[in-house]
C-alpha cells in the first residue's frame, strides 16, 4: 500500500496532446500530516497528538483548507499535479500501533470530518484547476475499513472475501453487487470532485476481469473522458505488464525502477539498470506510461539511501531516461 513520494510520472494520455502525464510533476499530500488550515476539525489531532510517538507519528491535524491555502506554494515549486491520499471517512480506531492511514475507509461517500467536507474538496479541485494543477485522488477498493457498516449487515454478508494480508476483508467484487457499488462510488467521487483521475490501491488484490469494466465505465462517466486510472500492482513485471493491457489502464507503477537506490546508494552494478529498461520494454505495453517509484513514505524518505545528496539527485535524474 505504498505510495511513491518521489516519482517522475511518465503517462501520456493520447486525447490531451497540449498537456502530456509524462510531463506533469507530481506533488503527493498526506492530507493529515500536511497543513492544518482549520483548527476546527482537529478530532484525531486533538484525541492522538500526546501519544504520537505510540501510533506511527499520529495525526497533525491537517486538512483541505490546508491544502488550498498552499496552493500558490506548491505553484511556485513548479508542481503541476496533486495526489492526494484518500479523503474519505476513515475508521477512528486504532489497530495496534497504526491509526488509520487513509486506507481503511468507514464511508465511502463523505470527505473525512478530520478533513472538511464534500464541498471542500469541490473548492480545492476549482482552485488547483484555476492555477492549471491537476488533482488526483487516491481510491482504496481492494478493502475496507474494519468499521465500515456493511460489515456487521446480514443482507451483505456475501460482501466480503477473505481478509487480506492488511487484515481486513477483501471486497468480494465477483459478486456483481458490490462490483456494482464501488464502480457507483468512484463514479460519484469522479463527479463531485472534478478530479482528473484515480491512484488505485493495492488493485492486484482485486481481478483483471473487474478492472477491464471499471476502466471501461469510469473512462466513459462523466464529467471527463481524458480521466488518469493509475493502479498500483505488487506484482512481478510480467504481470504487470499483463493486467494493464487487459484491463486498459494507463500506466501503473512500475517497482523495479527503485533498483536505481542500490545502484546509486550501495554502488551495485549500472547493468541493472539497462536489465530493468529491457524488461520494461518486454512487458509494459507502453513503458513511457509507467509511474517510476523511487522512494516511499513508508519509511523515512533516505537520502543516506544514496550516500550524498548529489547521488540522490543522480537518481531521480536517471528515471526519465530509463523510463
Ligand atoms: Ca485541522
Amino acid at each position: 500500500m505504498s505510495v511513491a513520494l518521489f516519482t517522475t510520472l511518465a503517462l501520456l494520455l493520447a486525447s490531451n496532446e497540449a498537456r502530456r502525464w509524462e510531463d506533469e510533476i507530481v506533488y503527493v499530500v498526506i492530507v493529515e500530516k500536511f497543513f492544518d488550515g482549520d483548527h476546527a476539525n482537529d478530532i484525531m489531532r486533538d484525541r492522538f497528538f500526546r501519544e504520537r510517538e505510540r501510533y506511527e507519528g499520529g495525526y497533525w491535524g491537517g486538512d483541505l483548507k490546508g491544502v488550498i491555502a498552499k496552493l500558490d506554494d506548491l505553484t511556485d515549486l513548479g508542481v503541476t499535479t496533486l495526489l492526494l491520499y484518500p479523503v474519505m471517512q476513515n475508521d477512528e480506531s486504532p489497530v495496534g500501533k497504526f491509526l488509520p492511514t487513509g486506507y481503511r475507509p468507514k464511508d465511502y461517500e463523505h470527505v473525512d470530518r478530520n478533513f472538511g467536507d464534500n464541498a471542500t474538496l469541490r473548492a480545492l479541485v476549482d482552485a488547483a484547476h484555476a492555477r492549471k494543477m491537476h488533482v488526483i485522488l487516491d481510491m482504496p477498493l481492494a478493502m475496507p475499513g474494519f468499521e465500515h457498516p456493511f460489515l456487521i449487515d446480514p443482507a451483505k454478508r456475501d460482501w466480503f472475501a477473505a481478509p487480506t494480508e492488511y487484515g481486513a476483508r477483501r471486497w468480494k467484487v465477483e459478486n456483481p453487487e458490490v462490483a456494482d457499488y464501488l464502480i457507483g462510488v468512484s463514479k460519484r467521487w469522479k463527479e463531485r470532485s472534478d478530479c482528473d483521475g484515480f491512484r488505485l490501491d493495492s488493485a492486484h488484490l482485486q481481478p483483471v476481469s473487474f478492472w477491464k469494466r471499471y476502466v471501461a465505465e469510469l473512462k466513459s462517466a462523466r464529467p471527463r473522458r481524458d480521466f488518469l486510472l493509475l493502479p498500483e500492482l505488487t506484482i512481478i513485471p510480467k504481470k504487470i505488464g499483463e493486467f494493464v493491457t487487459e484491463a486498459g489502464f494507463d500506466g501503473a507503477y512500475d517497482f523495479s525502477a527503485m533498483t536505481v537506490r542500490n545502484v546509486f546508494g550501495k554502488d551495485e552494478d549500472v547493468g541493472k539498470l539497462s536489465f530493468i529498461a529491457k524488461e520494461a520494454k518486454q512487458f509494459y505495453p507502453s513503458p513511457p506510461t509507467m509511474m517510476a517509484p523511487i522512494d516511499n513514505y513508508e519509511k523515512r524518505v533516505r537520502l543516506d539511501r544514496y550516500g550524498t545528496k548529489g547521488k540522490a539527485h543522480q537518481a531521480c535524474a536517471d528515471i526519465p531516461t530509463n523510463a
